[in-house]
């Protein structure tokens, strides 16, 4: 705190105008939200009013909370670009507590009528299913703990209690709407929210399921922005350009976009007012950003990580980089994709290239490369599988896949440097004990993919990429990143 400001709040913002009575409650209080969702909520209801103000709920830390509450709920979105600095006060949030802190009220919220429509944005990690399967983990201890009717704390168990609650107390309709990097997002989430039903002893779930089916809508969306972490740096920027302080506000890249299938429940915020894209091809739209965008950014962050680049911006910068980028996304990513109408998917990429620039951002290489084991599974498996069938071999996919192993599973003696070294991840401890005792990188490569399932049963099955995955391990390990970059996009 910069004691000799003022505090953001109300009394800062002379223009804002108190949110209508909550109608959406949110899952995942961190920035994508803050910077996303909350941003189209205030055009909507800047444009059209309504009751849609939204309950944010974080699922752990208190970091967030604590500010808004302290701000009257209020902070900045600082819009970065190389030009310049942004600044707006969304202000749509009614309210802001912790899930772990507050299981039962998370139940009890979703079953308020007056809610209808609950979002979620709680990372890949957050849908407890497993990568091998697709289906819910119900070896999880965490799930197994919801099932048993403590908690809930994982987001499946959450839903699935609140959507109990909610056929018991009369049944409104009401949306679940995942903004979560995941392919069908809505028919995963309503799949895994089923699952955790009929998984209740004594077919308890039984009402739920009948009235999920009736009166529950999940439709899928797509959503983009580059949203980094908050820094020091940009609370004391901030602070500068408002004259208050903000202890939580939210960088983010210019661009933004979301593009969602029109099929909800109970209403819905005008969010097309903030530039949503309503549109019957959003799985088009999921496919085309989670795989150039995310599985590209993915290389880079492996690729710059390892090369000793902070940022993604620097990463790309290197020339070697940009080869392997371009590369991947014309050989590997642009066949696996049906492009959706009216994008061209030429200028899609030249806006990648231009968005990954944006030094002023500082989006960093470690915060994309965290939670690869989660992240890769819907960026790498499928594309790859597509490059077999046109009797390829996805010489790129394996190359990301090679260099996030030397991150996160590094050989004994390979030092791949500060950036990999603090990439959290899941799977860090099962790679440990691989990384410590195979004896190349086939055999790496082989215990990860094979033995882990890391990306599913079917990239398990397939010894040609596993066997060029560890090539290219042992070719970074002993020649380097751009040697490996080299032998990748020559072959
Ligand atoms: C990134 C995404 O961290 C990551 O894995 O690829 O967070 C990316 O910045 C967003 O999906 C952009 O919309």
């Amino acid at each position: 705190m910069n004691p000799s400001m003022p505090r953001l709040g109300a009394a800062a913002v002379p223009q804002h105008r108190a949110p209508g009575a909550a109608g959406v409650l949110h899952l995942g209080l961190g920035n994508f939200h803050r910077a996303h969702q909350a941003v189209y909520t205030a055009a909507a209801m800047a444009a059209d009013g309504g009751d849609w103000g939204i309950v944010g709920v974080a699922s752990r830390s208190r970091g967030v909370v604590d500010a808004m509450r302290e701000q009257d709920l209020l902070y900045s979105v600082a819009e970065i670009s190389p030009s310049g600095t942004a600044l707006t006060v969304p202000g749509v949030h009614t309210d802001a507590f912790v899930a772990a802190e507050q299981p039962e009220r998370v139940v009890s919220t979703i079953a308020q009528p007056g809610i209808r429509v609950v979002t979620l944005t709680v990372t890949e990690n957050g849908y407890s299913y497993s990568p091998a399967t697709g289906h819910l983990d119900v070896a999880d201890p965490q799930i197994a703990a919801d099932l048993r009717g403590e908690g809930p704390l994982t987001t499946i168990g959450q839903l699935a209690r609140g959507l109990q609650r909610r056929a018991a107390l009369g049944g409104e309709p009401v949306t679940i709407l995942s903004c979560d990097n995941l392919s069908e997002n809505g028919a995963h989430t309503r799949r895994l929210v089923t699952e955790f039903l009929q998984e209740l002893p004594d077919r308890s779930g039984a009402d739920a399921l009948e009235y999920l089916e009736r009166s529950v809508a999940f439709p899928s969306s797509m959503v983009d922005r580059i949203v980094p972490a908050t820094t020091d740096r940009l609370r004391d920027d901030v602070a500068h350009r408002l004259g208050f302080w903000d202890a939580a506000p939210v960088p983010a890249e210019p661009f933004t976009m979301w593009a969602i299938e029109d099929r909800f429940a109970a209403g819905r915020p005008a969010w097309e007012a903030g530039g949503a894209i309503f549109t019957d091809e959003v799985g088009r739209y999921e496919q085309l950003k989670v795989r150039l965008l995310n599985g590209t950014h993915s290389l880079i962050a492996y690729l710059g990580a390892l090369r000793g680049a902070e940022t993604i911006s620097g990463a790309i910068a290197m020339p070697e980089i940009e080869r392997a980028a371009r590369a991947i996304l014309r050989r590997e990513y642009e066949p696996s994709v049906e492009v959706p109408a009216g994008v061209d998917v030429r200028d899609y990429e030249e806006q990648l290239f231009g968005r990954w620039a944006n030094s002023a951002l500082g989006h960093r290489t470690a915060q994309v490369g965290t939670d690869g084991s989660v992240k890769l599974r819907q960026r790498i498996p499928e594309p790859a599988t597509q490059a077999f069938e046109r009797g390829e071999q996805p010489h790129l996919i394996a190359l990301a896949v090679a260099a996030y192993l030397c991150c996160v599973a590094p050989r004994p003696g390979f030092d791949p440097g500060p950036h990999a070294a603090s990439m959290v991840d899941p799977a860090r401890a099962r790679f440990a004990a691989i990384a410590q005792t195979a004896r190349d990188g086939a055999e790496c490569a082989r215990r990860a993919i094979a033995d882990l399932h890391l990306f599913g049963l079917e990239l398990a099955e397939r010894s040609d990429f596993i066997a060029r995955v560890g090539e290219l391990i042992d070719t970074i390990v002993h020649h380097g990143v751009s040697a490996a970059i080299d032998d990748a996009v020559a072959a």
